[in-house]
């Protein structure tokens, strides 16, 4: 990995046309505080705009990817400086990355770390991840999402048990829920991740923007008015470059080479 930069508690590199961006503050399971979040974002930005990059992998260094947002940081703030700072409203630009984002958790992904792997396109987990939104044993609720994204990911039942109870899930339950796509050994997760990645970011850029779009559409609109957009899309598709490359590498049994237009 070339390293790109290396701000405070988060080490950003690529290698291809992969970005990485690990969260680096093991010693207190890469609790999330305002720098790391400028750094998370800040990083995905700059890859989201380079054409360079075709898929982005976050992980956390150590023993988890990340145990929350940091209880150190925020257990003194009143009311007046939470809503004042707008707290966490940060993160959101991250759902904004048009470039896939992929979550590789290694390890705890509690609270507001279970919520920034929710915010990425897809969640791959090693076999030692447990997810949770542990908010209620600290008498708060989820701030990042966690109530929303996890009731779309797991449905009701699930989300309303584990939100209530503040329990943790391990990967294998996380994947039969549907909050998790794979689970793979947690000695191969970053190898894996970014097998996958290089695969992904070899793929038209122009419709992986518009694949992830169209998924994300789905928790926002109607079936009949997603399928219209997704039909329209696809219709779309054909005034690229890489719609005519893609077929005729097909036709012509060998890998197509698009050139991201
Ligand atoms: N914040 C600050 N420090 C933390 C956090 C955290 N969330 N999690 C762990 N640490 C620190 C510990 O204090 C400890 O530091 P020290 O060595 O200085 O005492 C170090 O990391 C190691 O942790 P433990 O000794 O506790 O390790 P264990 O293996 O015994 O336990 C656990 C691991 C179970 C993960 C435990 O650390 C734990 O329960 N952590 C808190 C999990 C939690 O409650 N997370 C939710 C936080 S609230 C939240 O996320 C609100 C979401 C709002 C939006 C957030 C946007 C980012």
């Amino acid at each position: 990995f070339e390293a790109v930069d290396a701000p405070a508690g988060v080490l950003v590199g690529r290698r291809g046309r992969v970005g990485l961006i690990v969260l680096d503050r093991p010693q207190a399971l890469n609790a999330l505080n305002n720098q790391a979040m400028d750094a998370v974002v800040t990083a995905a930005e700059r890859f989201d705009v380079d054409d360079t990059i075709g898929a982005i992998v976050l992980t956390g260094a150590g023993r988890a990817f990340a145990a929350g947002a940091d209880i150190k940081e925020m257990a003194e703030l009143g009311y007046a400086e939470a809503t004042g700072r707008d707290l966490f409203a940060g993160w959101d630009a991250l759902t904004r990355i048009r470039t896939p984002l992929i979550a590789a958790v290694n390890g705890f992904a509690l609270g507001g770390g279970c919520e920034l792997a929710m915010m990425c396109d897809v969640i791959i987990a090693a076999d030692t991840a447990k997810f949770g939104q542990p908010e209620i044993n600290l008498g708060v609720v989820p701030g990042m999402g966690g109530t929303q994204r996890l009731t779309r990911a797991v449905g009701k039942a699930k989300a309303m048990e584990l939100i209530l109870t503040g329990r943790m899930m391990d990967a294998r339950e996380a994947e039969s829920a549907g909050l998790v796509a794979r689970v793979v050994a947690a000695d191969a997760l970053l190898d894996d991740v970014l097998a996958m990645a290089d695969g992904i970011a070899e793929k038209s850029l122009p419709a992986l923007y518009a694949a992830t779009e169209l998924v994300d559409a789905a928790f926002e609109s109607t079936l009949a008015e997603g399928v219209a957009r997704e039909r329209r899309t696809f219709h779309a598709a054909f005034a690229l470059d890489d719609q005519k490359e893609g077929m005729r590498a097909f036709i012509e049994k060998r890998e197509p080479r698009f050139t991201h237009r």
